[in-house]
This record gives structure tokens, C-alpha cells and sequence, in this order.
């Protein structure tokens, strides 16, 4: 792997961590984030059980993900406003795409870009995504704001999970096997960034159709 010599590493089958390759670029996307929630607002999704979200959510990009009483998808227009989600920033594009190269997946060509927003107690439990198209492209990750501990399962929900810190600026590509493991996020600490206050975003780049 290209990113080796700069202390990058997989961090399983197919994952590969690229520590604070975002780092230069919190501050722009942060902005990014911010006028695309003036467009469409995070919101507590409810899931087909009937109960919302800890994480608040937005999309940008061709498609959006969703989740309702009716089950998860991707949809091209946001149900909340009617209208197409907005493009995804070419910031956005040309980050995931280097990322996906460094980590070995040359030509990456996002469609989806959902926005996660953590306030502090807010957990996403043990899941896999896999509600994308094909399972071949990965997903890109790219952390910002305040540190939390990932949860790296198995392809089995009840393989006990590894813990995993990620922080501002750090970015993993899930790839490979790895593109199927059961993953969550902690319940999230209180604590002070300097860019979001006391929120953690993360980005996660897919191909979904
Ligand atoms: C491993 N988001 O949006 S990012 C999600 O930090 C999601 O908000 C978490 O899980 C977050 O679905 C974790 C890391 C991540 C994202 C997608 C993956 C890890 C993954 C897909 C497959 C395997
Ligand atoms: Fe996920």
C-alpha cells in the first residue's frame, strides 16, 4: 500500500486507516457541512422499529440515505423538502477520491455523501451497511470534531468488536471484506472542538447506486 512510509495502516482485511489525511481540510469542509445543512436539516431519522436516531443526519450527492417506518434506502430527493439533496462540493469528491487511491481503490466515484452528527450521548449501534448497489466499491469515512471510539465487528453481529479511536481529521477506507463488518460508534463523550464545539461529524462517501 502507498500510504505505509507515513505511518498509515490496515487496520483489517481490506481497511486501511489513513491518520489525519483530512486534517488540512476540517476547517473548508466543515464550512461545507454547515451550508448544506442550511439547505437540509440534520434530523433525527426514525427507524422501521419506531424509534429516532441519536445521530442527526443530512445527504449530499445524487442520491441520499434514508431510513423511515418503511426500512433504509437511498433516495434522489430529500422526503423532508421535496427536492434533490444538494451536489456534493468537489471538495468532497476529489478528498474521497485520494483517499480511496491511497488505500488502493483507484477511480472511487462517490454518489452519496451522508453527513452524521454526533452530540454528546449519541451512539450508532452495531450495523453493516448494506444497502448500496455494489459491495466492490468502498466506503470512505472521514472523521471531524470531537474524538470517538469506532466499534470494529465481524461479518457475524456477534463477533466481539475491537475499539478503535478515531479523531479529527482521520480518514479509513473500508474496503475488501472489510466492506461487510458490523460497525458502530461508542456513546459519545462530552468535550470541546476547536471547529464544532461539543459535536463529532463524520462523513461517509458511497457508492450507492
Ligand atoms: C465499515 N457511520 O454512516 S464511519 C454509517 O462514524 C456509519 O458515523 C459511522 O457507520 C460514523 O453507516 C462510522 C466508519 C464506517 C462507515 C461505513 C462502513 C465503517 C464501515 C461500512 C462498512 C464497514
Ligand atoms: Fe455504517
Amino acid at each position: 500500500m502507498t500510504g505505509d512510509l507515513f505511518g498509515d495502516r490496515a487496520i483489517g482485511d481490506g481497511a486501511m486507516l489513513l491518520r489525519g489525511f483530512a486534517c488540512g481540510d476540517a476547517a473548508a469542509l466543515i464550512e461545507a457541512v454547515s451550508r448544506i445543512a442550511a439547505l437540509v436539516p440534520f434530523r433525527h431519522m426514525v427507524t422501521p422499529g419506531g424509534n429516532a436516531m441519536s445521530v442527526a443526519m443530512t445527504n449530499c450527492g445524487t442520491v441520499g440515505w434514508l431510513a423511515d417506518r418503511r426500512g433504509y434506502r437511498y433516495e434522489v430527493r430529500d422526503p423532508a423538502t421535496g427536492k434533490p439533496w444538494p451536489a456534493m462540493p468537489g471538495l468532497f469528491f476529489r478528498l474521497a477520491g485520494k483517499a480511496a487511491a491511497a488505500a488502493g481503490f483507484a477511480g472511487f466515484a462517490p454518489d452519496c455523501c451522508l453527513i452524521n452528527r454526533y452530540a454528546p450521548g449519541a451512539r450508532l449501534s452495531l450495523h453493516q451497511d448494506k444497502d448500496e448497489r455494489d459491495f466492490s466499491a468502498p466506503i470512505v469515512s472521514v472523521s471531524l470534531g470531537l474524538p470517538a471510539v469506532f466499534l470494529f465487528g465481524g461479518e457475524r453481529r456477534r463477533d466481539r468488536p475491537r475499539r478503535l479511536a478515531l479523531e479529527c481529521g482521520d480518514v479509513v477506507v473500508w474496503g475488501g471484506a472489510a466492506r461487510m463488518a458490523h460497525h458502530g460508534i461508542a456513546v459519545l463523550a462530552d468535550g470541546e472542538a476547536p471547529l464544532t464545539g461539543n459535536r463529532r461529524i463524520n462523513l461517509t462517501f458511497r457508492k450507492a447506486l
